[in-house]
């Protein structure tokens, strides 16, 4: 049976919220809930984290630093803070990236912080940092150095943005330095990183180089992949065997240059929305570039994007080669799946991820015949679960984008996430076509359970309970997870695996899957010391 019953739900539900002081309990029931895909529930989301409740979220600065600004390899990101923050940030997100030519900058591999001590807190760190970026800035020559601020930064009150001014101008020449406030307690998740990151990221690198378009064809963006195991290399390569010029990716695999030269592209692709739309939105008011939502998990769905981008260009030559591209790929992908399929097909898994990719990997699940009996973000908005309008975009004259024409309807059509009756017929009587809704629950099975903010109690309760083949989550949960006799498969991180964008990453993907979810030696928990029968028969003689 690959859906929870009502039933279930409530013993689930009894099983875990008993448990929790009264108070709690009564939180943790909103976040809890049965999938209507036609008429999703509303969900509690995005809001503060029960202390001690052992949540898998990050800081704000996890969501500014490591996140967004991280995959950039020609930055100088230094982390103004006591050391902890800024080594544990250091390389573990698996962001790649491939410089050009063997003198192009890439700073990724080093780990900057002011190492704020006792004294600083105490009398102020503006000129530790001073010298921080003093000493950066002498050793490597860098284009631009930006500076994230750690809680106690916030607290004790450093004005980074007042020290970037002051060393931009002492420094003189070119070189750009800006600041972010993005200290861990702010806001409920990462989430606010993203946006503290987007805004900074528009207000000092987008648009900066006025680069005349040259007669390259098909300019795009592409918003929310940062390169996690390779995802953007694969990404790169479908799009050059079309013919499509990707101009900047937000983040992965970038640089300044592709930032500041992002404001030339036609159209903005936005892959992981949660942690980009604001970059997204802000560009389309800005530059008039309009832009669609695309999945890039999943061979299927990539090959939907592709079209996607054809029909936005509605150059029959584009859409030609695009089909041309997807009849190529598919022809080994088709291959793996069925070979994997004869493995995977009726398994379960659970997902446990992020903001996106919650949603996102169920393609791959569903391409390999599994189904996925519960899933859940661990910081999305409500529009991530219930679902955003899907409008097709207008298409604008590249030459001549103004603000005019976008229109404000629209942007609340992408903002608001359910719509009445009325509002549906308003926005068609706006000339606007409704083309459902895309999120997590409209995509998920009827009676599939829905959990925001998963709990480590919950996530215990949901394995005894379901036992799934496979349970995806990140590095905190693994191990957990596997002693109670169930594979996990990092989403974050990929397990050192990948890429798994794109048509090759699909076929990893299927590989990988079929190999952990399918494996035999999950049922073998038990060590052989434990069976006292084997014991007694080794002593016995
Ligand atoms: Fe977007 Fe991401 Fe995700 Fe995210 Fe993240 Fe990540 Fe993630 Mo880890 S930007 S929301 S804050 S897709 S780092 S690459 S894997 S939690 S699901
Ligand atoms: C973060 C980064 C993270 C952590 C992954 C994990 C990532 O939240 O700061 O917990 O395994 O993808 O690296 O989400």
């Amino acid at each position: 049976n690959n859906s929870v019953s009502v039933d279930d739900l409530k013993k689930f539900k009894d099983e875990v919220l008993h448990k929790y002081p009264k108070k709690v309990a009564k939180k943790r029931d909103k976040a809890i809930l049965l999938n209507d895909p036609e008429t999703p529930p509303q969900i509690q989301a995005n809001v503060r984290t029960i202390p001690g409740i052992i949540t898998q979220r990050g800081c704000t600065y996890a969501g500014c630093k490591g996140v967004v600004l991280g995959p950039t390899r020609d930055i100088i990101n230094i982390t103004h803070g006591p050391i902890g923050c800024g080594f544990y940030s250091w390389l573990t997100r698996r962001n790649q990236t491939k410089p050009e030519t063997e003198t192009d900058e890439n700073f990724m591999m080093y780990c900057f912080s002011t190492d704020m001590q006792d004294s600083n807190i105490v009398f102020g760190g503006e000129e530790k940092l001073k010298q921080a970026i003093r000493e950066a800035y002498e050793l490597f020559h860098p284009k631009a150095i930006a500076i994230f601020s750690t809680c106690p930064v916030g607290l004790i009150g450093d004005d980074v943005h007042r020290v970037a001014r002051h060393m931009k101008e002492e420094i003189g020449g070119d070189i750009n330095i800006f600041g972010f406030s993005c200290e861990g307690y702010r806001g409920v998740s990462q989430s606010a990183g993203h946006h503290i990151a987007n805004n900074g990221l528009f207000k000092n690198l987008i648009g900066r180089d006025d680069e005349k378009r040259g007669d390259l064809k098909y300019r795009v963006n592409l918003l929310g992949e940062y390169n996690i195991g390779g995802d953007a290399f694969e990404l790169e390569r479908v799009f050059e065997k079309c013919g499509i010029n990707l101009i900047a990716t937000f983040s992965g695999n970038s640089t300044i240059q592709k930032f500041e030269n992002a404001h030339t592209a036609d159209l903005n692709m936005v892959m992981c929305h949660r942690s980009i739309n604001y970059v997204a939105e802000m560009m389309e008011t800005a530059f008039g570039i309009p832009w669609i939502k695309v999945q890039p998990i999943g061979a299927d769905s990539t090959a939907k994007m592709l079209r996607k981008i054809g029909q936005y260009f509605g150059d029959q030559e584009l859409i030609d080669k695009i089909e041309e591209v997807i009849a190529d790929e598919m022809v080994a992908v088709t291959a793996a799946r069925e070979k994997a399929l004869k493995k995977t097909n009726g398994k379960t898994a659970m997902l446990f991820v992020g903001g996106s990719r919650a949603h996102h990997y169920q393609n791959l699940f569903e391409e390999l015949g599994m189904s996925t009996l519960s899933a859940g973000y661990e910081f999305g908005h409500r529009d991530d679960y219930e679902g955003r309008v899907v409008i097709p975009t207008i298409q604008i004259d590249a030459d001549s984008r103004n603000i005019e024409e976008i229109t404000v309807t629209k942007d609340e059509a992408r903002y608001n996430p359910r719509k009445t009756e009325e509002e549906l017929k308003a926005l068609e009587a706006d000339g606007m076509e409704f083309n459902g809704y895309e999120g997590l629950m409209p995509q998920m099975a009827k009676g599939s359970l829905v959990i925001d903010d998963l709990s480590h109690y919950e996530m215990e309760k949901l394995i005894e309970l379901y036992k799934p083949d496979v349970f995806c989550a990140g590095i905190k949960e693994k191990f957990c997870v596997q002693k109670m006799g169930v594979p996990l498969k990092q989403l974050h991180s990929y397990d050192y695996g990948g890429p798994y964008a794109g048509f090759k990453g699909a076929i990893n993907f299927y590989e990988d899957i079929e190999m952990i979810a399918c494996s035999t030696i999950w049922k073998e928990m038990k060590a052989p010391w434990e069976s006292e029968t084997y014991v007694e028969a080794q002593y016995a003689y």
